[in-house]
């Protein structure tokens, strides 16, 4: 009896090991193709790997072609020498082939020619993107259509930037701890470091910046430099290069230098010699990447010289090995009376034109802070003579951290597909970004990365689909939010139809359901002061006004939300003037985007025939049942879904209900009291109080 049940036991666990996924693998899962009659098709046609080059990258591809055709196809297959057979799978890079004309370095043209496959690309690296192409054509379970495909990214440089600290905190990362284990490094190479690298790579992302922006001088020092360079020589046969956040006053800090003036010359010595010695350990380091005079970090406006000084001081220390200055935009002044929107414009608009060639201003997607839904920051437009990079932020730090499940390709199209008017109609932020509105040959989209040590590495699985979608949309900003959605799902959970459907259109509403339940109608900064994810509209102090809640709902007696126009802060005034129409009038301006430029009373009749007071809080209720309805949809997953990814998700879609309700229940409760009207029907008043809910907060606050 007793060994029957150790039997049955043994057994159990091993069918739960068989199937149970912890995510790891992300969406490069090289199971055996459900389909059978596709791959017999792949089977036939493709029976060896041939590639005439020993480059690193090369060899990567047809390594990775190899593990993915045999795991897929469930058929041995070897990698050798161009021989010209049958059936082969070929890696060729052809800079003079007539077929990548027009592409650019990294792309790729897919062929199928007398029973030959083969991937060329101008570069190695374009011959790597290709390879991946191939292999997510076969995961998502799909034949190519065409016999030539191609593919150009319309980025140049699709980078990831790390907030990791030297002691293995991340900021804002809510995924474990860094993945860079310092102490550890060079010496032992964490095999992990490779399979980010192979995931980097297979959504094209080219570079990393491994280190925060509120840096350390310490990844200066020779000490640190021998760990990048471990890192950097891992992450090379992938494509990838590494840049670092830097401390401006690293000859300060350093080495004593009594200055950080980026006009004086023992400064200028200072980072042309580090730089020079970076690049002798590193000899294809990226660059750099500066947050300066903003939130308490050094810069050059401590000397009375401008973010330009300082940038093309560093530009000029880089520019003989061809490195690239990326300078952030990210800088507010605290002014109680200003307006936070209008700082990063106010220092950089006129500094157009004044950066080095080999520097990049990077900017966020909007204004303020990486709120669920912001405008496109006004520089976008605005600064024509220079390239500015985009700058979003994977990890949900105003998202709902790792507990709230919000797909960002959405958000991220928003932004991209905005109209900036700069040059007309049709200038859209991404034609900004991408350098072809004003020529630049510079181009760069950056993420804040939302990984860590967690085993599946973004803490909620869902979130994995955020760092994938970031890829995609860096790599080729037309694709859709669904086409994204619905390749990752099949790559990374299932490719059973109805539960595509189900997660895709889960996928697709869960950034508005989140809009609605913490920040409806254009509501924005009332989180909690310090943990970012819990309501704290009653934030009345802290450090800086511009830190706190009130400061941005401006909530009276009258109505709701902060007047940009001429008759408030005129922030609106700076984007052209078809924006300015289409935000300007309360009446007319969008609901997504109306409390962001107009304080509206209460009692005014909003286009959806409710009143603001009435529309503004039935959000917060519709936000809460539909997060219900996402558990309810979730559900249906289940005979679907592996196991342990469908418990972790279903649990963190109950903490996400609770959170909602804590979000609504404040918001109601609080604005509740300047707008003075009942809740409307049929919702029913919460059942807690304000005060019991502050103290919710406080306890998450930790105060
Ligand atoms: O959103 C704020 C974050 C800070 C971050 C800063 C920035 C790295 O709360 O944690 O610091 O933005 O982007 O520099």
């Amino acid at each position: 009896m007793k060994k029957k049940f150790v039997i049955l036991l043994t057994l159990c666990l091993v069918v739960h090991l068989a199937w149970a996924d912890d995510g790891y693998r992300l969406w490069l899962k090289y199971d055996l193709l459900p389909n059978a009659a596709l791959r017999e098709q792949y089977k036939r046609q493709i029976n060896t790997i041939e590639t005439a080059s020993n480059d690193p990258i090369i060899q990567t591809a047809a390594r990775e072609l190899q593990a993915g055709v045999q795991g897929l196809l469930g058929k041995n297959i070897t990698i050798h020498a161009a021989k010209g057979e049958k059936s082969a799978l070929v890696l060729a890079v052809n800079p003079t082939d007539k077929a990548l004309q027009g592409l650019a370095d990294d792309g790729f043209v897919i062929v199928q020619r007398k029973q030959q496959w083969l991937i060329t690309a101008k570069t190695a690296n374009g011959v790597l993107y290709g390879s991946f192409a191939l292999l997510r054509q076969l995961k998502v379970g799909e034949a190519f259509k065409q016999t030539s495909y191609s593919e150009s990214p319309k980025i140049r440089l699709r980078m990831l930037n790390h907030w990791d600290n030297p002691l293995g905190t991340i900021e804002r990362g809510y995924a474990g701890s860094s993945l860079w284990k310092w102490y550890e490094l060079p010496e032992v190479i964490d095999p992990r470091y490779i399979d980010y690298a192979r995931a980097n790579a297979s959504i094209g992302i080219n570079a990393v910046v491994l280190n925060n922006v509120n840096a350390s001088a310490r990844f200066l020092t020779k000490e640190y430099l021998v760990k990048v360079k471990a890192l950097a020589d891992v992450f090379r046969p992938y494509g990838i290069k590494v840049f670092l956040s830097l401390n401006f006053a690293s000859p300060k800090i350093l080495d004593k230098i009594p200055s950080s003036d980026p006009l004086d010359n023992r400064v200028v010595e200072w980072w042309k010699n580090k730089t020079d010695e970076i690049y002798s350990i590193i000899p294809d380091f990226g660059g750099y990447l500066v947050k300066a005079n903003s939130e308490g970090e050094p810069g050059p406006q401590d000397y009375g010289r401008t973010h330009a000084d300082g940038a093309n001081m560093l530009a000029s220390a880089l520019a003989p090995h061809k490195g690239l200055v990326i300078w952030r935009a990210f800088v507010y002044a605290a002014d109680p009376k200003g307006d936070r929107f209008k700082e990063a414009y106010k220092d950089f608009k006129p500094l157009d034109g004044k950066f080095a060639s080999n520097a990049l201003v990077q900017v966020k997607n909007g204004p303020i802070d990486f709120q669920s839904r912001e405008p496109f920051h006004p520089l976008f437009g605005n600064m024509p003579q220079t390239p500015l990079a985009m700058e979003f932020q994977l990890t949900q730090e105003y998202l709902g951290f790792s507990t709230n499940w919000v797909f960002e390709a959405p958000l991220f199209k928003e932004c991209l597909e905005s109209d900036t008017y700069a040059k007309g109609k049709g200038s859209t932020v991404a034609k900004v970004i991408d350098g072809s509105l004003d020529n630049h040959a510079l181009s760069a989209m950056a993420g804040v990365a939302n990984t860590g040590s967690d085993r599946n590495w973004t803490g909620h699985t869902m979130a994995q689909a955020n760092w994938y979608a970031f890829g995609r949309l860096a790599w080729n900003y037309d694709l859709t939010s669904a086409q994204i959605a619905e390749e990752w799902i099949k790559q990374s959970l299932t490719q059973q139809p109805q539960a595509v459907a189900v997660i895709a259109e889960l996928m697709l509403k869960s950034r508005e359901i989140y809009v609605d339940f913490t920040t409806p109608l254009g509501l924005h900064h009332v989180m909690g002061q310090n943990i970012h994810f819990g309501a704290e509209p009653w934030l009345e102090k802290s450090a800086r006004p511009d830190w706190t809640a009130i400061y941005y709902h401006r909530a009276d007696s009258v109505g709701l939300g902060f007047d940009r126009t001429s008759k408030g802060s005129n922030a609106l005034s700076l984007y052209a003037p078809e924006v300015q129409q289409l935000w300007g009038n309360p009446q007319s301006c969008p609901l997504p985007y109306l409390l962001w430029f107009h304080h509206v009373p209460w009692t005014q009749k909003l286009s959806t025939g409710n009143t603001l007071w009435d529309e503004f809080s039935s959000r917060y209720y519709k936000g809460v049942a539909s997060v219900a309805w996402m558990q309810s949809q979730w559900e249906q997953t289940k005979p679907y879904i592996d196991q342990a990814i469908f418990s972790d998700v279903k649990g963190r879609l109950a903490v996400q209900h609770r959170e909602a309700l804590n979000w609504r229940d404040a918001c109601v409760l609080y604005f509740q009291q300047y707008a003075k009207k009942p809740i409307p029907k049929p919702y029913e008043k919460p059942t807690r109080t304000l005060d019991e809910l502050k103290k919710i907060v406080e306890i998450y606050q930790l105060k």
